[in-house]
């Protein structure tokens, strides 16, 4: 790394400094804004930095917290770090650290899990509070002082306009090559001054390919070189295999019946390795000039993408293994033409999603005989990550699907249960779920006729026989026959495993 050489304002260069000196500019009961969307692209010495120096002032019997605003999840170095040394009083949005999740869970650290498409225009709003001090990785500072963003976009739009100052930490790992890449549109506003945003296919150019940022606002440059963190994919299992299988079928019908024309339409994978099973099912699948506007790229994107079926992705972050960032980082030229990155109040805008029409393929914890699913809350009080993007897709995607395997925990847990413990999603946002026991199309359906066939078609065989009955009581004990159900044991399941450590009855 030669130091300097990707920051081109000589104005700029007087700014760089070491990461604890850039670090001393937080004060205690700040509000801190930092880069990251998944493990790309979030900062990864000024928050190690800032950890270490609120340990120091914990031991000398000093409070010392802040309040971490972010793009979604980010890495160990970031939330992992700064929940380690206790030092995060508040956080928002999504978060999948295992500390920081840990401190939730035990009451330690306040969350608010919030829609990914909602956090720039919340924080415009004003009623988050201030935002004091951006912390902002970016892969290079032009000569006019504008940032090439790096791996990730974010909110750091938001936060670069927003904050009272910035520091920024400049990349040397981030390939040169992302330069051009992205998509940094300025036009959204605050009603009444809101207009139509101007993206009409995926494929769309509607802004800059750079972060203005105003170069007095800049307190400190750190340099770093260092990698994005995401965990590695395990290879499919058999489980994923089969929902994958099932999906698949379900766009081949879509198709035969017209309802979905070849090339599919514009598609959003969640994250994880379902959604991965799903995309690498799509290379062997025989649709072709696809496109997707999701909000990340995973590995199975890659594939797709090299496959020459995907014509190109859309999405607000890279969320690749370290074999595929390896891959990616080598053959930069075969993809760089084929993505964008955009503010994930662009890649997951509500009114954007309806007009591209999206396919929406989302993970859940639980969903009920209804349909309404659970993302986020294990036994209905402990959060897990957050509802993410899903229910930006969810509500406004053309088909809204959810994936996963019947059963968790060995077993012990039923995916399948006669009433969700928590919802994020509520069944009119719910048109299809599956599981490796088979797929429910529920569109049109009512509820009775969904509770039915989401049994039938999803439940694993060892719940099955406990939904029916539990099912054919309601309809005859309930208080109204429209959704039927018996309240003092429709969360006796997870009741049950709370008790004994599995939902089967012993
Ligand atoms: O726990 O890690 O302790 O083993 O939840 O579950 O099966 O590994 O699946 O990684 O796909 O995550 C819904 C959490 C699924 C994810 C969720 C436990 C299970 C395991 C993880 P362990 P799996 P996944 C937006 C996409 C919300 C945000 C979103 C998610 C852990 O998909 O966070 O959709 N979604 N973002 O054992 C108890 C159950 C359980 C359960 C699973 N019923 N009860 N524990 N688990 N089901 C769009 C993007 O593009 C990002």
């Amino acid at each position: 790394m030669i130091s300097g050489s990707r920051i081109k304002s000589t104005l700029l260069q007087s700014r760089i400094m070491g990461a604890d000196d850039a670090a001393a500019f937080i004060t205690s009961g700040s509000t801190v804004g930092m880069s990251g969307f998944t493990g790309s692209g979030y900062p990864k010495s000024v928050p190690l930095a800032l950890a270490a120096r609120i340990e120091a002032e914990h031991a000398a019997g000093r409070p010392f917290q802040v309040r971490v605003w972010t793009g979604a999840s980010t890495g160990p170095e970031l939330d992992g770090a700064l929940a380690k040394a206790d030092g995060i009083e508040f956080r928002l949005p999504y978060n999948s650290d295992p500390i920081a999740r840990d401190k939730i869970n035990r009451g330690e650290m306040e969350y608010f899990d919030m829609h990914l498409s909602q956090v720039a225009p919340m924080a415009w709003q004003g009623f988050l509070g201030p935002l004091d001090t951006a912390v902002i990785e970016v892969s290079g500072v032009r000569a006019d002082g504008s940032l090439i963003p790096s791996s990730s976009v974010g909110n750091n739009k938001t936060w670069l306009d927003r904050a009272s100052k910035i520091i920024l930490e400049v990349n040397h790992w981030q390939n040169p090559a992302l330069e051009g890449m992205h998509d940094i549109y300025y036009g959204t506003a605050l009603p009444p001054h809101r207009v139509p945003i101007p993206l009409i296919r995926p494929d769309d150019r509607i802004g800059e390919c750079y972060f203005r940022c105003d170069p007095d606002k800049i307190v400190a440059i750190v340099e770093t070189d260092a990698p994005d963190r995401n965990l590695p994919f395990s290879s499919p299992d058999s489980a994923a295999g089969a929902i994958a299988g099932y999906l698949l079928e379900f766009f081949h019908h879509e198709v035969a019946q017209g309802r979905l024309p070849r090339s599919l339409l514009p598609i959003q994978s969640g994250v994880g390795n379902i959604a991965n099973a799903v995309l690498t099912g799509l290379v062997d699948s025989p649709f072709t000039d696809m496109t997707s506007y999701t909000e990340v790229i995973q590995d199975g994107m890659l594939d797709l993408l090299a496959s020459g079926k995907l014509r190109m992705a859309s999405a607000t972050a890279f969320s690749l293994s370290p074999d595929a960032a390896a891959r990616l980082n080598e053959n930069m030229a075969e993809f760089r033409d084929k993505m964008i990155l955009r503010p994930q109040e662009i890649s997951n805008h509500p009114e954007l999603i309806r007009r591209l029409g999206c396919l929406a393929m989302n993970g859940l914890i639980e969903a009920d005989i209804y349909g309404n699913v659970n993302s986020t809350h294990v036994m209905g009080s402990r959060i897990q990550n957050g509802i993410g993007g899903s229910g930006d897709f969810a509500r406004n995607a053309y088909v809204s699907i959810f994936m996963t395997p019947s059963t968790a925990k060995g077993g012990r847990i039923s995916a399948i249960v006669p009433q969700a413990s928590h919802v994020d999603h509520i069944t009119q946002d719910v048109q299809v779920i599956v599981t490796e026991q088979g797929l429910a199309d529920l569109r049109g359906l009512s509820p009775k006729q969904r509770a039915k066939l989401i049994i039938e078609n999803c439940a694993h065989p060892d719940y099955r026989p406990l939904l029916i009955d539990y099912y054919e009581r309601a309809r005859l004990g309930s208080y109204g026959q429209h959704s039927p159900s018996l309240p003092g044991e429709a969360l006796s399941w997870h009741q049950r495993f709370m008790s004994t450590g599995s939902m089967m009855i012993a």
